[in-house]
């Protein structure tokens, strides 16, 4: 039976598509009958949940349905939303040499890396937009060029915001699939131009049109963000979370701050589908929260679980809060960033 599985099990893998059901464990890597046991009991328990069933256990499992603690993990202080908004639009960079702090996300296909964009964006619109084109087809990523994404001030649409995000590829596990990891570091130290498409089977060449030979300051990535869908986190394999690893450390030796977002978080547990506000309650996301912290380093007051807009047709201040937190601190780090650099000068 061995010998059998060894001669068939590989050219099978080997045919199995990206779009390939998530949750069908036969001839995956690195899962296992534990995880098909894991999925199913979340499922049977989500769904007592949902008729009010009550359990107090702490396993991973069974916190994806919990009530959570009566204590939150992270301070539940009521944002200041106009307040908050009004001091995201006033901001200005603490270097004078970079006129926008730019915000590069990066992650896997389908993580919510364009939806982010389109989330912020409708914070500051007061509508939803879709400036970033997000899909929900899945399989191979639906970003493929990179481009920078500016936020406009609705009452003077020429006027904008001193910060940009750049949206990228979406990450794979498969080398020649997805974004090529070396196009992350090349954009991080601004090589980049506006308008270049990926190709998973070559980085970006330095004789290339699109290579650029001299980033200013300003092309230059100053806050690097890793998007992660906190609803399929557990289904991740090691060698994602290692090559993500190692794009961060490539980060860290540049100096560009990092910040962890883990989308869907209305996928990842009932109780924050039900009300976002119990999202610091939630045991189970604090256990992803630490998953991503155990896993890529990043600590734990870097990581930021939000829900973007997907399916709403108007904007509410509850996903807001979470998504203005995040940006807040996106723009801090950015900011010192830039300010040090300016320091280092002097
Ligand atoms: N429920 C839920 N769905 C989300 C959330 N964020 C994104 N989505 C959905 O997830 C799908 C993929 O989102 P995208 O924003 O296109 O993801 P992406 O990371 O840009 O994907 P690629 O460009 O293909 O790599 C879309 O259908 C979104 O509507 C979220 O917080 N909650
Ligand atoms: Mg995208």
């Amino acid at each position: 039976m061995k010998c059998f599985e060894r001669l068939v099990s590989q050219p099978i893998r080997d045919c199995l598509p990206p779009s390939f059901d998530p949750h069908q464990f036969a001839y995956r890597a690195n899962r296992s009958t534990e995880d098909a046991i894991a999925i199913t009991l979340h499922r049977a328990l989500s769904h007592l949940e949902n008729r009010k069933s009550y359990f107090a256990d702490d396993t991973t499992v069974v916190g994806l349905i919990s009530d959570g603690d009566e204590m939150a993990y992270r301070e539940i202080e009521k944002l200041d939303r106009d307040k908050t908004l009004k001091e995201l639009k006033e901001f200005k960079p603490g270097n004078p040499k970079v006129e926008r702090v730019r915000i590069l996300l990066h992650g896997p296909v389908g993580a919510g890396k364009s939806s982010i964009i389109n989330s912020i964006n409708n914070i500051f619109q007061g509508h939803i937009t879709s400036e970033a084109l997000a899909d929900a087809t899945g399989g191979h990523s639906f970003t493929k060029t990179y481009k920078t994404h500016y936020t406009r001030d609705p009452s003077n649409p020429t006027y904008k915001y001193a910060f940009v995000f750049n949206d990228t590829m979406g990450l794979e596990v498969d080398k020649d699939k997805g974004m090529p990891p070396e196009d992350i570091l090349l954009a991080l130290k601004g090589r980049v131009k506006e308008g270049y498409t990926f190709n998973p089977v070559s980085p970006l060449s330095e004789n290339g049109p699109y290579y650029n030979k001299d980033p200013s300051l300003g092309d230059k990535v100053h806050c690097l963000v890793t998007v992660l869908p906190i609803d399929t986190l557990s289904l991740m394999p090691k060698e994602f979370f290692s090559k993500l690893r190692k794009i961060r450390l490539n980060a860290s030796d540049m100096g560009i701050p990092q910040v962890v977002i883990l989308t869907k978080v209305d996928e990842a547990c009932q109780m924050v589908k039900k009300d976002i506000k119990k999202v610091y309650t939630s045991k189970y996301i604090k256990k992803q929260m630490e998953t991503c912290n155990a896993q890529l380093g990043i600590p734990m007051n870097c990581i930021f679980p939000v829900k973007n807009y997907h399916k709403e047709i108007y904007v509410n201040n509850e996903i807001d809060e979470l998504l203005l937190k995040a940006l807040k601190h996106m723009i801090n780090f950015a900011n010192d960033y830039v300010m040090a650099v300016a320091d280092k000068a002097h």
